[in-house]
């Protein structure tokens, strides 16, 4: 069934959706623009509840941050205004500390390896936490690995970050972060990024393929060096105050359609960020892939100490190190 989800939507086939009319429509945000694996994933997320709830639940996703940029959508959503938000985890790191964990930098070998860790019961902690902020962590989805882009010069060693002037998501950790590499960090909406560099209020960023690509970023900041420092997992939340109002029976469903549209949203990841390579390739991007990441990774330790400054969290990190 995901397949055949997938290939329809990859192939722009119209998705059979069930024709019934719905009592309550749960509204969803997004930064993303229609057709990015998020939104179409929490759409599939949507479908499913409508089916399995016989019309009870549907989903609306306000894509495109019809509904705020994520720092905003975050807090609407915890006072019940929306009732879920697919968000990175970056934005809650200053609300929820177990959050900072899995946006530490070069925690994650892999995203495979972040995929295992997020699936299994250390993810399932992390998403337990939510809870205490009027939330309620329903999964986790992909988003590749970040790594730097600027309209300057080409980044071939840590040495050639001196002096930038990055944005990063609102996150105290990602702006030390930058200045561990010897950057400089302007926190900043997603939305405010591509007029900042192109006016030259900042030279670049950082993210992944897909949305390099998506935002147009890949035409104002053309170097794009894959160093990986973050492999940032995103997540799907609900208003507490919404979960609450459903059935224990609706709950259920809803947190089982949640994780069944992980798969989907991998399998649409892995599609779109070939596509979105290829695209800022051709538009004439110049990427550097063999930078030597051991220096970057080094220049991490004192962002460890400042941030994993409890034996539960010391625990925590040495927990994720250890998953194959
Ligand atoms: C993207 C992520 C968005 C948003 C954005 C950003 O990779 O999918 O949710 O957090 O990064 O940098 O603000």
């Amino acid at each position: 069934m995901i397949k055949t989800f997938v290939t329809a939507l990859l192939t722009g086939a119209a998705v059979a959706s069930v024709s019934m009319a719905c009592e309550t429509t749960l509204r969803s945000s997004d930064t993303h623009a229609d057709g990015y694996p998020t939104v179409a994933a929490v759409e599939a997320m949507g479908d499913m509840l409508k089916e399995r709830t016989d019309g009870r639940l549907c989903i609306e996703v306000f894509h495109s941050s019809q509904l705020g940029q994520e720092k905003d959508t975050i807090e609407q959503t915890q006072f019940g205004v929306i009732d879920m938000n697919r968000v990175s985890l970056g934005p809650f790191n200053n609300i929820i500390p177990a959050t900072q964990v899995p946006s530490l930098p070069y925690i994650f070998r892999s995203v495979k390896h972040m995929n295992t860790v997020m699936d299994g019961e250390i993810g399932d902690e992390i998403l337990a936490a939510f809870e205490g902020y009027d939330l309620v962590g329903l999964a986790f989805y992909d988003s590749g690995a970040r790594s730097f882009y600027n309209s300057q010069h080409p980044i071939n060693s840590i040495e050639d970050l001196a002096g930038l002037k990055f944005r990063v998501q609102q996150s105290d950790l990602f702006v030390d972060m930058v200045s561990a590499l010897g950057a400089n960090a302007t926190p900043m909406p997603f939305g405010e990024v591509y007029s900042g560099i192109q006016t030259g209020v900042i030279d670049g960023a950082e993210n992944n393929w897909p949305s390099y690509e998506s935002t147009g970023h890949f035409e104002v900041a053309k170097y794009y060096t894959l160093d990986q420092h973050l492999i940032v997992p995103e997540v799907l939340v609900m208003s507490k105050t919404a979960f609450d109002k459903l059935s224990a029976e609706d709950q259920a469903i809803v947190r089982q359609a949640a994780k069944d549209s992980v798969q989907i949203m991998r399998e649409l990841w892995i599609a779109r960020e070939a596509v979105s390579e290829q695209l800022v390739r051709d538009a004439g991007s110049e990427i550097v892939t063999d930078i030597d990441k051991q220096p970057f990774i080094d220049a991490m330790v004192p962002v460890y100490e400042k941030y994993i400054t409890s034996p539960e969290l010391v625990d925590l990190v040495a927990r994720i190190q250890a998953v194959e």
